[in-house]
């Protein structure tokens, strides 16, 4: 195979998670501005989902978010799955959701009072249960829990408390199942974050075992974090269960992965591709909402950013980069790393699209669909699924 062949084989395998809450609406604690044609249920989540595979190709699985994607009777998650896979698509992860209610206003399973933190516990089960259900292999904690006053809690004993919970939900889980431990640096708490950093997620997780694993959302660090770093050191120590892909100029902004800072996404999609983890072994998730932009080609357009920097990532002449870095080249390693970085992938990918089958531009594909109008007239009535709802 050339070289060039092999990237493009490489590209034709990734495979980029979508999150149904992008697909609903969203906001900020400002203001929700409902969009036309936005899905009503977790089934037509499912069908935007699958436009967006069908123009790119490389989008072939759907978050869940429990409750947001609860569905009811005993076989209705079976029947959820069956539904995605006969529109070309299937279930990924599901995603925890133990910050919505009253109960949780101190935390969830760091909450000082057990029932508390029994009431949580029971919801990361049955969200195992969910899982045995619906065939997804992942299951992706992230906790609000933490504390906004110096003293309002114990900090140790919370970490003891969350030990106890994830050791629970760990012996739950199935052979081929796994958790994927979130850290997230500050808010809703301000104070103390009881996940806040990659080092206390993969403390846990290596108590756990092989099936915890660290995910890496973007979005989650101080300004000027070197995420790569994070990235090449969680590989390193076989700990990197997957990304939560996103852009962020302030906080955790959840904008359009690859918006913000593009280079970024290169260099950690190099440190993936450099440390082997390339594989399904890293999930690629998104994890972005969009407010006021349309949001199936939002995602498509995500999809496509991730796919660029992936392409230049894998473009990196790695001989070269070697040999620069064992002689001390500075600036000829350096350039090697930007050459890369500078190459327009646009026609290479519009060439592993079309060997796909499919549109070279999925953009204009789904624009010329008529997608967005049919469900703008179709989805009325009923509440509008959404972050939250
Ligand atoms: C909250 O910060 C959050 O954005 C986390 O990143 C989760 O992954 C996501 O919500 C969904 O629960
Ligand atoms: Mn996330
Ligand atoms: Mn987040």
């Amino acid at each position: 195979m050339t070289e060039l062949a092999a990237v493009k084989a490489a590209l034709k395998t990734q495979a980029v998670e979508t999150p149904s809450w992008a697909y609903g609406n969203s906001g900020t604690r400002f203001k929700v501005f409902a969009q036309a044609g936005v899905p009503r249920n977790p089934f037509e989540k499912l069908d935007d989902a699958a436009q967006v595979h069908a123009y790119t190709g490389v989008a072939p699985t759907v978050a869940l978010h429990i409750p947001w994607d609860k569905v009811d009777g005993s076989n209705g998650y079976a029947e959820l799955a069956k539904y995605a896979q006969d529109r070309g698509v299937k279930l990924g992860t599901i995603n925890s959701n133990t910050f919505q209610d009253d109960d949780y206003k101190l935390g969830s399973v760091c909450h000082a009072d057990p029932a508390v933190r029994r009431k949580a516990l029971d919801h990361l089960l049955e969200c195992v249960d969910i899982m045995d259900a619906t065939g997804s292999k992942d299951l992706k904690l992230w906790f609000a829990d933490g504390t906004n006053y110096p003293g309002q809690d114990d900090i140790r004993e919370r970490q003891d408390r969350l030990a106890e919970a994830l050791a629970a939900v760990y012996e739950r889980l199935g052979d081929d199942q796994r958790m994927l431990l979130e850290y997230k640096f500050f808010e809703p708490a301000f104070y103390t974050t009881d996940v806040p950093d990659w080092g206390t997620a993969y403390a846990h997780c290596l108590k756990l075992g092989s099936k915890a694993q660290v995910v890496v959302d973007t979005g989650h660090h101080a300004p000027g974090t070197n995420i790569e770093f994070i990235v090449a050191t969680l590989l390193r120590e076989g700990k990197l269960g997957g990304f939560d892909f996103n852009s962020r100029f302030y906080a955790d902004d959840d904008l359009m992965v690859g918006a913000a800072d593009p280079f970024q996404l290169f260099r950690i999609m190099y440190e993936v591709i450099r440390g082997g983890g390339f594989t399904p072994d890293v999930a690629f998730m998104l994890d972005q909402c969009h407010n006021i932009e349309a949001k199936i080609p939002a995602i498509i357009r995500s999809v496509m950013n991730v796919q660029e920097a992936t392409a230049k990532a894998l473009l990196v002449d790695r001989e070269a980069l070697g040999a620069a870095q064992r002689g001390g080249d500075v600036l000829e390693a350096n350039a090697v790393l930007m050459d890369a970085y500078n190459t327009d992938v646009r026609p290479l990918l519009r060439e592993v699209r079309e060997e796909m089958g499919l549109d070279a531009d999925p953009m204009g594909a789904y624009r010329r669909s008529g997608w967005a109008s049919k469900i703008a007239e179709e989805r009325v009535g009923g509440e509008q699924a959404g972050w939250g709802a």
